[in-house]
Order: structure tokens, then C-alpha cells, then sequence
């Protein structure tokens, strides 16, 4: 090994975000990874794809919260000259549908998308810019975790959008200093727009992360593609099986990647061995899933209070207007 000083060196790829990241959640007992580990280029086309599943209800539900009921979300924000900023955009297609509510009620809008995708963001630019005359569209490539940027709504009010329930990616402490964080940036009576998934029975939840087509499989799985990729491993999919379960107690769908046997797996960028036992499994991500009484208690925690909220026949999917 290469030494500098009398501490040994750790590899260049370890103080990379990924290489810190695979590094922790593999040396870690139980092992893990973060979500956001899943959204390369491919994991990203994988994910539109499971928005299209028959099984996967979430994207379709909201959707249809909002095709019912954007104008009133809009003026239940009662102010005529509102900016909208979106957490986590992407390419943003849900979002046209309060745009155009927004463009009806005021004439014109400014909307402020923010990703870490550069690609998402171009492609959400054009289509709007394109398709919803009044919207201008200042992107942002950023990660909104580390706080909004420079956000000024000039004279009126910021209607912030976090919608998709990307906010059940976090453990309840972390979500709480997400919103936080949110507030700090923003003034009293600003609003917030939360989307996020409730609870149902188990069977809904499962399938819909254990789809049949394997879409969500192929998604979970290629992380560890990514993995060899980019920090040169040697995991092999097919010595792997996608888990999904229901998680009762902490109220949340967890995604497993699960060893067939026992396996040794190497990491040369992190100058890493990784062993598994067989059944030994990578705990990929908690999809956290809400009621009524926790999304309010954690809106409150968040410094927002909920002023309105809507919901599908099903009671499905919900989406909470939160006031700073
Ligand atoms: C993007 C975090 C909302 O939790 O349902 C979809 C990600 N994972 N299928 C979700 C996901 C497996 C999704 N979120």
C-alpha cells in the first residue's frame, strides 16, 4: 500500500459520495445502502418505467389528485402572485397540472425546479416552456437535502412542492429536519405542498413493490450494477434476489437485496472484501408510509401547520397544503 505518513492512506474513491457511501453501508452489520444510490442514468429510466406498472399506484393516484383538484390547491393559497419551487423536480411531469392551475388563476408564473439531475431538469425546461405558455421555468441543480439556494418570491408568496412521497425515503428524524430546514428558508405563510403515500394492506403495498413484470427488481438490482460500474465490483445480479416487504412496526415498505449464498464480493476501487452469508441481505430502502395523524404530527414538528388536505376515493395517496 502507498503511504504518505505513518496513517495508512485510504483509496481516492473512498471520499468520492459513492465510494463514502458503499464503503459505510458495506462495512456496516446489518448492511445497507442509500436510496439515492438507485438514480443513474439507468436507475432513472427504470424508476419512469415503474411509474407506469399497473401495480405501482402511487404516481397514478396523485396524479389524479391533482387533474381533480389543482385549482382549488392553488387557490386555497389565497394570494394571486405566487412562486412555485419544487424539491427533487425531476422531469417533472405531475407538476404541469398545478402550473397550468397556477397559470389560470394569475396569468404567469415563475417555477423553480430543483434536482441533482441535470438531464431531468433540461427535459422538464423544454417540455414546459414548450407546452404551458405564462410558466418561466429557473432551474436549479442542486441538492435541496443541503438547503434551497437563494430563493427571493420577490413581492409574493413561495408555494414549495415536495410531492411523489420522497419524503418516506427518510427516517422520521431526518424528514423533520428536511422540513425544517425548508422552513428556515422560508417566510411565515409561505405554503407547502406535501405528497405522500398512506397506509393500506400489505397486499397493495408488496405488489406494487414486487411488480410482476420485475421492474422493480431490475431497479433494486441495479445498484450493484452501478457499484461495478463505477468502483470496478465484481457483484454478480444473478447470485442476488430482490425483497420487498412490509415493515408494520416502523410503517414502511423495505427493499432488500438478499445473498443466494455465501459469497465474497470485491470492491478494488475501496480495497474492499466484502463477505455475505448465505440469506445475508443489502437493506436498499424504507418507503415510509403515512396516516392522517403522521403527516400532521410531522408537518408540525417541521414548523408548518396543515391548513388543507386531499385525498383519492381509496384514500390511497394524500396531499397535504402545510402553512409556514
Ligand atoms: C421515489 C421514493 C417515492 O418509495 O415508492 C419505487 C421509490 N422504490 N419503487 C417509492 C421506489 C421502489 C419511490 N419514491
Amino acid at each position: 500500500m502507498h503511504m504518505t505518513s505513518s496513517l495508512p492512506r485510504l483509496p481516492e474513491a473512498a471520499s468520492t459520495p459513492i465510494g463514502s457511501e458503499v464503503w459505510r453501508g458495506l462495512t456496516s452489520f446489518p448492511k445497507s445502502l442509500s436510496p439515492w444510490l438507485f438514480y443513474d442514468e439507468e436507475g432513472s429510466r427504470l424508476f419512469e418505467a415503474i411509474t407506469e406498472l399497473p401495480e405501482y399506484y402511487p404516481t397514478r393516484t396523485e396524479r389524479g389528485i391533482f387533474a381533480r383538484y389543482a385549482d382549488e390547491m392553488i387557490a386555497a393559497c389565497g394570494m394571486q402572485d405566487l412562486t412555485l419551487v419544487e424539491l427533487g423536480a425531476g422531469t417533472a411531469t405531475k407538476t404541469g397540472l398545478l402550473l397550468e392551475a397556477a397559470v389560470r388563476r394569475q396569468g404567469s408564473l415563475v417555477y423553480h425546479p430543483i434536482d441533482v439531475s441535470e438531464s431531468a431538469l433540461g427535459e422538464a425546461t423544454r417540455r414546459i416552456e414548450a407546452e404551458i405558455p405564462g410558466v418561466s421555468v429557473c432551474p436549479r441543480v442542486a441538492d435541496y437535502t443541503q438547503g434551497l439556494g437563494s430563493l427571493d418570491a420577490s413581492s409574493g408568496q413561495l408555494l414549495i412542492l415536495y410531492i411523489g412521497s420522497s419524503i418516506g425515503n427518510f427516517e422520521p428524524q431526518e424528514a423533520v429536519r428536511l422540513l425544517r430546514g425548508v422552513r428556515r428558508q422560508i417566510a411565515p405563510g409561505d405554503r407547502l405542498l406535501l405528497g405522500v403515500d398512506m397506509v393500506k394492506d400489505r397486499g397493495t403495498l408488496c405488489r406494487a413493490y414486487d411488480d410482476a413484470a420485475g421492474v422493480t427488481a431490475a431497479f433494486n438490482m441495479n445498484v450493484l450494477t452501478r457499484i461495478n460500474c463505477e468502483l470496478g465490483a465484481s457483484f454478480r445480479t444473478k447470485l442476488f434476489r430482490h425483497r420487498a416487504r412490509w415493515n408494520e412496526q416502523y410503517s414502511r415498505m423495505e427493499m432488500h437485496l438478499e445473498s443466494l449464498l455465501a459469497q465474497t464480493v470485491a470492491i478494488p476501487a475501496l480495497d474492499l472484501e466484502i463477505r455475505f452469508a448465505r440469506g445475508e441481505s443489502i437493506h436498499t430502502e424504507n418507503s415510509y408510509k403515512f396516516t392522517d395523524a403522521s403527516v400532521t404530527a410531522l408537518l408540525e414538528q417541521g414548523g408548518f401547520h396543515v391548513s388543507r388536505s386531499w385525498t383519492d376515493e381509496a384514500g390511497w395517496f394524500g396531499v397535504y397544503m402545510a402553512t409556514a
